[in-house]
């Protein structure tokens, strides 16, 4: 009995709102946020739409990106205040260009969990997001000594490689999340050969999610649902709830990923649910 009400629950579906990003403005839609009242207010919506993770990049109030762990603590202990059970997932990502130092100042916040960002890709124009083997190592020593849980975020194949090799020095350690962002201009598109590579790549015991880039957010969340993995969603990763009309806010989003978990009798893990999966201690 208690088996089976484990699996049911090991079965149920992470789902995780990138609620603002680094690089998407209000001038893409207006349903960024950017201020304190704005970040709480969207997480706050995508939580009781079905969230149980919340991805967070900073930004100042005129909407520029920031990994300074004074906004990052602002933000994170007021939407704390306002749903104290949901996990909040600060960016170690931040925004291209930024050194690694900088992105690292929001560990200094203790979060329960970041993004450990797994190899370097093109971004689209001239622009490159750097992280090479030793950014890598130096973001998951910090975490390691900090006990942050990580999502690692692969945006192709050989950045599940670059893992592996990793794991084996007992660099990155403890359960292994992973997040494959798909989509990016200069990184893996999101087919469904795409996915079921990477899925199928990963060390036993491993679990993943899926963030699908512009036209593939829900093609792949639809497909991770459907393999058994978990989804983000976001205006981070996506502006538009259908082709060419621009969603109303992250709640929407989600709503819609809600909505196709019904179609796969995929439960909804609560935040409670998705620790417990994740294999997350409580902070
Ligand atoms: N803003 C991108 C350059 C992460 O959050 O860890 C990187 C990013 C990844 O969004
Ligand atoms: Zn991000």
């Amino acid at each position: 009995m208690f088996q089976r009400g484990y699996k049911e629950m090991k079965d149920k579906l992470i789902i995780t709102c990138a609620i603002s990003g680094a690089e998407v403005t209000k001038e893409h839609n207006q349903a960024v946020p950017y201020t304190v009242e704005e970040m709480v207010d969207a997480a706050y919506q995508a939580y009781q739409a079905g969230a149980s993770i919340i991805h967070l990049h900073a930004r100042n109030d005129d909407g520029t990106p920031t990994q300074s762990k004074e906004r990052y603590a602002e933000i994170y202990s007021a939407i704390k205040a306002k749903c104290p059970e949901l996990i909040v997932q600060v960016s170690t990502g931040g925004a291209v260009g930024m050194s690694r130092e900088e992105r690292s100042d929001v560990l200094n916040i203790e979060p329960e969990m970041a993004t450990l960002d797994c190899g370097t890709l093109n971004f689209g124009g001239d622009e490159i997001f750097i992280n090479t083997e030793n950014d890598i190592i130096y973001f998951a020593n910090k975490m390691n000594d900090l006990n942050v849980m990580y999502e690692m975020e692969c945006f192709e194949k050989g950045h599940i490689d670059s893992t592996l090799r990793l794991i084996k020095k007992g660099i990155i350690r403890g359960h292994l999340h992973y997040s494959f962002v798909l989509g990016v201009n200069g990184g893996m598109s999101g087919e469904e050969r795409d996915f079921v590579f990477l899925k199928d790549s990963l060390p036993a015991g491993a679990t993943y999610s899926v963030a699908g880039i512009g036209r593939y957010e829900f093609s792949l969340a639809e497909l991770s649902i459907k393999y058994g993995g978990h989804v983000r969603v976001g205006l981070e990763d996506n502006i538009y709830i259908e082709k060419g009309v621009l969603t109303k806010s992250n709640r929407e989003l989600v709503e819609k990923v809600v909505a196709i978990a019904k179609k796969y009798n995929r439960e909804i893990a609560t935040p409670k649910e998705a620790r417990k999966i994740l294999e997350m201690g409580e902070k």
